[in-house]
Formats: structure tokens, C-alpha cells, sequence
């Protein structure tokens, strides 16, 4: 396993082992404990971000029906008696247009290498694209693939597809399971399927943590998928948010647009927009949150490095 970059920050504020140091780390794992680090990959919406919340078994990562919705890289870490396995979320491969569409991109691939095994996501319900192959390629071998999505298919569909899947990828060795992220069919095979594939080592990450990402930016991935929702073609692209505040319960969000124009879609009629998805984010946080949105724009962020670096993505 080479995670070895990814693991030693949330393992040192424990105190406990730095990477690579088995056996003295948290709690004394067994022998034949088994860890390791596991990236979902795939093409832009083909449900990587709901795999990841079904198998850590609580949301870690924002999902939409629009492309491009996870712009980081985001861990959930699935704890057992005999192993750890951490899951990787990525940003979804694409043919980048802008500074954005490069850093997740990079985001993507630079996950590749520093992981025990990549499961490439594909879509049961539409044909392997190119964009599927691309990632293919790429992909170091040992790599797994999910049919993802075979509750929009019928059983023969998904056999068909599983042998065009497997004709046309390039992946002669890779395992293929057919999954469901939403509804759970076959994910608890995929998993056992990963764990067995993991080699013994230490747990990377504490017991009862379920994922690295800090509590204030996954508030704001809460704001962004609820305006994710109300926005109309390239407007989620441009939206960005960020916590500028944190004095609990009070918390302060910027929502960063782009144009002026798109400012007042985000805002809505009356605030109406703003409302229903501050409402919709309280839900998901602890009583008594406060949330404050503010709306600002910041010309043609997306095409701008530094901004992009500045917003964490
Ligand atoms: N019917 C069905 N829909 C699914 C399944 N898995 C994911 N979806 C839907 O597919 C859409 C995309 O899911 P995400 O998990 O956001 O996809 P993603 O691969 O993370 O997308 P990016 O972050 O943009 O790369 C959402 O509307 C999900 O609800 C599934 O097994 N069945
Ligand atoms: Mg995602």
C-alpha cells in the first residue's frame, strides 16, 4: 500500500502510529487486520459520491443529478473488527474547459497511485462511452469495475452490459460486480470482495471517524447540492461556496457566482431560493444551527487557479 501521503494527518493528532507503523497503532489490531485504500473513479455522475455514503452508511459527499458535483477529494473510512478500508471519492473524469475542470481532473488521476485498488464506476442504464475508456486507460491494473445503477436495468440488460462492459474497457483482468449504490444491491459483495484484497496493516484513521473532511467545508458541499438543485444548466458549474464564519451555532456562508445575471437565480424571487435551501441544509445540521447565506460575485472564478486553490477545490 503507498497511501502513505493521505495517512500520517489524521492519524497524528492521536498521538498514534505514523504511516507504515502497523501493529502500535489504534487499538492493537490483530495480526491479520486488514486496511487499505480504495478510489472510486468514473466519468462525472455515474454515482460515485452515493456509493461512498451507502458503504460508509452516512453522508460524506454531496450528489446530484448534475455532472461535476464533487470537487475534492473526499475519504470515508469504513471501520470493521477485522479491517479498515478507506474509500476515496474523486471528481469525475472529463474533457476539462476551464482552470476548474483541470484541478479536478488532476484531483482524479492523482488519486490512482495512492491507493490499494481503483473501482472504476460505469452506468448500468448507458452504453460504455469513450469518457469510460478514457479513465480505463488509465487505470493501473488489479482495478475493479461497478456496473453501477442496475435498478434502471433489467437483469438481462445488465448481462449484456456487463459482457460489452467487459469487451470494451480493456480491463481483461478486472473483476466486474453489478451494483446499486442507491438502493444497495450488491454493494456489501463489492466490499467484501475490496476487503479481501487489502493487505494487513494498521487502522489509518481512529475508530468513529467516518471521514477527513473538516465539518465547515462539508457544510458548504450542503449549501452548494441544495442550490445545485434550483440551478439550470452551466449555472451549477459556477457556484461556489465557502464558510467564512464558524461561531457556533452561528455559521456564515459565501455563495460565490460569476456573472451578475446569475446572482439574482441563486437569490431567487424574494429570497425564495436562499430560503428553501437554507432550510434544506438546517435539516442536515445539528439543533439550533444558524445559518447565514450571502451571495457574492466573483467574475469568471472558475477559469482563475489562485481563486480555485483559495475556494479548497
Ligand atoms: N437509479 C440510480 N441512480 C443512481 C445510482 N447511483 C447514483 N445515482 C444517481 O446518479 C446521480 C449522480 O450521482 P453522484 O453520486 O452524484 O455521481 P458522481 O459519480 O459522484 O458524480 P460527480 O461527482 O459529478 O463525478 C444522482 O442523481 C444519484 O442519485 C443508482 O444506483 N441508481
Ligand atoms: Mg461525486
Amino acid at each position: 500500500m503507498n497511501g502513505s501521503e493521505s495517512v500520517s494527518s489524521p492519524a497524528s493528532p492521536e498521538g498514534s502510529a505514523a504511516p507504515g507503523e502497523s501493529e502500535s497503532g489504534m487499538g492493537g489490531e490483530e495480526a491479520d487486520f486488514r486496511s487499505g485504500f480504495v478510489a472510486l473513479v468514473g466519468r462525472p455522475n455515474t454515482g460515485k459520491s452515493t456509493l461512498l455514503n451507502r458503504i460508509i452508511g452516512t453522508k460524506v459527499a454531496i450528489t446530484s443529478p448534475v455532472p461535476h458535483t464533487t470537487r475534492t477529494r473526499i475519504r470515508g473510512v469504513l471501520d470493521r473488527p477485522d479491517s479498515q478500508l478507506v474509500f476515496v471519492d474523486t471528481p469525475g473524469f472529463h474533457k476539462p474547459k476551464t482552470a476548474l475542470g483541470e484541478r479536478l481532473n488532476e484531483t482524479a488521476s492523482a488519486s490512482f497511485d495512492d491507493v490499494d485498488v481503483c473501482v472504476l464506476m460505469v452506468e448500468a442504464n448507458s452504453a460504455i462511452a469513450r469518457g469510460d475508456r478514457f479513465v480505463a486507460d488509465q487505470l493501473p491494473r488489479g482495478s475493479v469495475v461497478a456496473v453501477n445503477k442496475v435498478d434502471r436495468a433489467s437483469r438481462s440488460q445488465v448481462l449484456e452490459h456487463l459482457a460489452k462492459a467487459q469487451e470494451s474497457l480493456g480491463l481483461p483482468d478486472a473483476e466486474y460486480f453489478p451494483i446499486s449504490a442507491l438502493s444497495g444491491d450488491g454493494v456489501a459483495e463489492l466490499v467484501s470482495y475490496l476487503v479481501g484484497r487489502m493487505p494487513t496493516g494498521p487502522r489509518y484513521f481512529p475508530p468513529g471517524m467516518v471521514t477527513d473532511v473538516p465539518e465547515a467545508f462539508f457544510v458548504a458541499e450542503l449549501v452548494r447540492e441544495q442550490l445545485i438543485r434550483f440551478a439550470e444548466e452551466e449555472l451549477p458549474h459556477s457556484i461556489a461556496c465557502r464558510v467564512t464564519e464558524w461561531e457556533w451555532p452561528r455559521i456564515r456562508c459565501e455563495i460565490l457566482v460569476e456573472r451578475d445575471s446569475q446572482k439574482g437565480i441563486v437569490i431567487g424571487r424574494g429570497g425564495s431560493v436562499l430560503k428553501a435551501a437554507g432550510i434544506a441544509v438546517r435539516e442536515q445540521l445539528a439543533p439550533g444551527a444558524y445559518l447565514e447565506l450571502f451571495v457574492k460575485v466573483e467574475k469568471g472564478w472558475q477559469r482563475h487557479p489562485e481563486l480555485i486553490e483559495r475556494l479548497g477545490y
